[in-house]
């Protein structure tokens, strides 16, 4: 994957617990881009479409209903090969096999509860960024 932007969200667990700074600044030195940004509670509809992928995993409703448990931030992050870039920085779906100094390694406390998220291919940054904001809501 090659394309230069990705997307993220900073999930309810990790803004709740005010790790959001810690998190934009490993973000920052790993040479991201803040090319959009904003502050937001999803409804159940926005998370349920958003994770229509896994409708059919077990683990659904309760991802559904985790990601509307509190306040989210929602982000477009750009660099050069922008999606393997930052799933490398995020580190493994589930924290106890994250690399050390991951933020899933510093932050997550579960598979579920694993305070970011971020895209897995080009195709889906772009779904997803399009998702959360309009053309006019970016500084590209
Ligand atoms: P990633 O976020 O690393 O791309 P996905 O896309 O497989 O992982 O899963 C999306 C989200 O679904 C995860 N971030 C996590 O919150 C949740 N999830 C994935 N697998 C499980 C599981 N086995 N049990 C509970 N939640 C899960």
């Amino acid at each position: 994957m090659n394309g230069e932007i990705t997307f993220s969200i900073i999930k309810p667990d990790a803004f709740g617990s005010g790790n959001t700074g810690p998190i934009l600044a490993m973000i920052h030195e790993a040479g991201f881009e803040i090319v959009a940004l904003k502050l937001l509670r999803m409804t159940r509809e926005q998370a349920k479409s958003f994770y229509a992928i896994h409708k059919d995993r077990p683990f659904y409703n309760d991802l559904v209903e985790f990601m509307i448990s509190g306040p989210v931030i929602v982000m477009i992050l750009r660099q050069e090969n922008a999606v393997d870039k930052f799933r490398k920085l995020i580190g493994a779906t589930d924290p106890a096999k994250a690399e050390p100094g991951t933020v899933r390694k510093r932050f997550a406390s579960s598979v579920q509860m694993n305070a970011v998220h971020g895209s897995d291919s080009d195709e889906n940054a772009l779904r997803e960024s399009n998702f959360f904001f309009s053309e006019a809501e970016r500084c590209l």
